[in-house]
């Protein structure tokens, strides 16, 4: 063994090398201090002795493998980050990356890359320069270059090395959309050379060394990726970027950037390009942002310590096949779970299971994979119209009409068949916990797990413990969220809970705009300019008018006038004007595939009459005027519940509103954006408006 002397003694160092008797240079990545081994200043130290080791080695070639199951490498490592002070110094950082990874891509043998598990950023970059990439088809196996998320682009050589292995068009979508593949998928894509078994893992990668270093075939795709070609799949990949992220996000038109110089001018001048475009960005207000949102997603996505495991949760139950349950249901079939879905209606089971269908079909990309995973799925749920198999269920989720009699029922029924150590959850969106547990001889195993619609979209789930709910209710609870994959926040048993408490004002209050003369498109522009994913008035449309209003009325009556919705809502419902359900709302809706939505001019007319029915503003408001008022009602309905203790900590609250409501993300969430702005300024401005437009933007006591 030739191995090189590693910094750490040699069973301690995250990545040390050996020559074995036939010749092969392994590289093994083993981080026993970190759960996943990740691109350290350490780890990038021994690499570049590596490098050295192995070409004085003259090995026959020379593999890259991890001894961590599910990780190969997790990419650069992220705290490093926050210690970059210039754009110089970043730029440096990735230079001297870029210059040990070269080393490793212009050695005389040939080198593979045995891929288990993730192999994300830097990680798939380092990959990329091997001759071969074989990947473990493991469900841990995923490869991608997520670094746009995280508001920097990949600084590595990811933006040069990707264009020549799988295409322009495809390097630049994975790129610009942070996806992330699993082996067959990079297989197919060319991503991988093979995508095998991981008992074969690194036979095949010594394998594939015997076929010498890699000789590029040429292919059509190629001429896409020169220019002048390239000009054109470049400029709408930029258009694309800014349609989407209005400029909010500077990182994916620098990967266009940086993909665009590399192959006009060749591969050192893009790399310098990388080197120089990734040191701007990691400095960048919007990429400290992006990371302090990555590890508090991180922060809050371990199982309290207590907690039943996630493989505790073997069999599920979901009573109401309805839109939501039909959801849930199809959640925790894809998570592994066996459910019973129940209805007492036949054609509501029959219904929600098409939906299910309809979603997998959907989802799913055509594979063989996919295809069968979708039916094993179905497989898992099973419709009941009674109480069959619910005494084996680990969890049973209450998903029926919001009527807090109907729910109690449910409750007071459920807790005689299930298990004594069954969780009973409700999904109710409005009414309290500790009502719907009312009746129930052991409330303490109750508690609301409130999904978002739709469910397999919304990364956030509210747990709610009710008054008697106990504390290893709620710990499991949020052990179950997290073994269906969402991000659990745990909030207080209060009217609307947290996520609607704080989204039904802006809401009332964008309607509100549009009462006082904004037009439609001009109040969603305003916001979708703010960095909110959808205008508040094609969300209202999207909840359905009739929900929000009733949402409102349930909020106004806990807490008074600020909560009432506007009278417009009122003379919708009345017309039918529901939103998206109904074909009309605030946008009317083509019947097409596209569904393409234009403002309802007819509510022009609603609003100018009759005189006295709306109360008007003084004036017409613009953008600023429109942004402030419903993104500080959202502050002065978030200052109140921090205060009354509804979340925890103002790092929750943040979280609750990047994944329930796509609260902007580069603001770092609700709380942070307004902290940025000041509490005393945005006092102020709320004392401003309440004069001009009304006590409801009275500002709450602890701003
Ligand atoms: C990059 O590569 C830039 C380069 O192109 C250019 C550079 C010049 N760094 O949650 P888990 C931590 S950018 C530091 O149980 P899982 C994580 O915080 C990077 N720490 O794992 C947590 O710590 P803790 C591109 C990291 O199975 C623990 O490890 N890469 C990193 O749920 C994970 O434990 C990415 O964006 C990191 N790179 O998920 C990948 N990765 O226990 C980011 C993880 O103290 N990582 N940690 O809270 C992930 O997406 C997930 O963590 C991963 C594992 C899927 C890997």
């Amino acid at each position: 063994m030739n191995a090189p002397a590693p910094s750490r003694t040699a069973s301690r160092a995250p990545v040390a090398g050996a020559l074995d008797d036939a010749g092969v240079f392994w590289i093994r990545f083993d981080d026993p201090e970190r759960k996943v081994n990740v691109l350290s200043t350490e780890v990038m130290n021994l690499l570049s002795d590596l490098a050295d080791a192995a070409r004085q080695a003259a090995p026959r070639g020379l593999v890259f493998v991890s001894a961590k199951p599910g990780v190969f490498l997790a990419g650069a490592d992220i705290t490093l980050f926050e210690k970059i002070a210039t754009p110089e110094e970043g730029r440096e950082l990735a230079r001297r990356g870029q210059e040990i990874f070269g080393r490793f891509a212009s050695l005389p043998f040939p080198t593979a890359a045995a891929v288990e598990g993730v192999c994300l950023g830097g990680g798939l970059e380092l990959a990329l320069t091997c001759d071969w990439l074989i990947a473990a088809s493991t469900p841990k196996t995923r490869l991608g270059l997520p670094e746009v998320q995280l508001g920097i682009i990949p600084g590595l050589g990811g933006t040069q090395r990707l264009v020549p292995r799988i295409g322009l068009p495809a390097a630049l979508d994975l790129i610009l959309t942070s996806r992330t593949v699993d082996a067959r998928r990079a297989e197919k894509m060319g991503l991988a050379d093979e995508a095998c078994p991981l008992e074969l893992l690194e036979k095949r990668a010594q394998a594939y060394l015997a076929r010498g270093k890699r000789v590029r075939k040429r292919k059509w795709r190629d001429l896409a990726a020169r220019p002048p070609l390239s000009a054109l799949p470049l400029s709408l990949a930029r258009k694309g970027v800014l349609a989407k992220t209005r400029g909010h996000y500077p990182a994916p038109l620098a990967a266009i950037d940086a993909v665009g110089t590399g192959l006009a001018r060749g591969l050192a001048a893009g790399l310098a390009r990388e080197a120089e475009l990734f040191g701007k960005l990691a400095v960048s207000e919007v990429s400290r942002q992006l990371v302090l949102i990555f590890f508090l997603k991180e922060r809050f996505a371990k199982p309290p310590e207590g907690a039943r495991t996630g493989q505790a949760f073997p069999k599920g139950a979901v009573v109401g096949a309805g839109i939501m349950g039909g959801g849930i249901a199809h959640l925790l079939a894809s998570h592994g779970m066996r459910v019973r879905l129940k209805d007492i209606a036949p054609e509501s089971l029959g219904k929600a299971l098409s939906v299910v269908r309809d979603l997998d079909k959907k989802l799913a990309r055509g594979s063989v994979e996919d295809r069968l995973r979708a039916r094993q799925r179905m497989e898992r749920i099973l419709p009941t119209l009674d109480n069959t198999g619910f005494d084996t269920a680990d969890i049973v989720i209450e998903a029926v009409v919001e009527n807090l009699g109907l729910k109690r029922r449910v409750f007071a029924e459920l807790e005689g068949v299930v298990r004594q150590d069954a969780i009973l959850a409700t999904n109710t969106s409005s009414l309290p916990i500790s009502a719907i547990a009312s009746e129930m001889k052991n409330p303490e195993r109750s508690v609301g797990i409130h999904f978002f619609n739709p469910v397999h979209k919304m990364p956030l789930v509210e747990v709610i413990p009710g008054e008697k709910t106990s504390a290893q209710t709620t710990r499991d609870a949020v052990a179950f969220v997290l073994a269906v994959g969402k991000v659990p926040v745990v909030v207080a048993d209060r009217p609307g809970f947290l996520v609607n408490r704080i989204l039904l004002p802006y809401v009332a209050e964008a309607i509100r705009c549009f009462v006082d003369g904004a037009p439609i498109r001009a109040i969603d522009a305003a916001l979708l300019g703010f960095g909110m994913p959808m205008g508040p008035l094609e969300l209202a449309d999207t909840v359905g008018i009739d929900v929000g209003a009733k949402v409102s009325h349930i909020l106004e009556e806990a807490f008074g006038e600020r909560m009432r919705a506007p009278g417009l809502m009122a003379d919708m419902e009345q017309r039918k004007w529901l939103g998206a359900k109904t074909g009309i709302g605030f946008y009317t809706y083509g019947s097409g595939k596209e569904k393409k939505k234009s403002p309802n001019a007819a509510l022009d007319a609603l609003r100018a009459a009759p005189v006295g029915a709306h109360p008007s503003g003084p004036g017409t408001p613009g953008t600023e005027e429109i942004v402030d008022r419903c993104i500080l009602t959202m502050v002065n309905e978030a200052a109140r519940c921090l205060a009354e203790k509804v979340v925890a900590t103002s790092d929750e609250l943040d979280l609750a509103m990047v994944f329930g409501t796509g609260f902007a993300p580069f603001r770092g969430g609700l709380w942070r954006y307004a902290t940025a702005r000041g509490l005393p300024a945005c006092r102020a401005r709320l004392a401003e408006l309440a004069t001009r437009y009304g006590s409801r933007f009275a500002p709450a006591d602890v701003l």
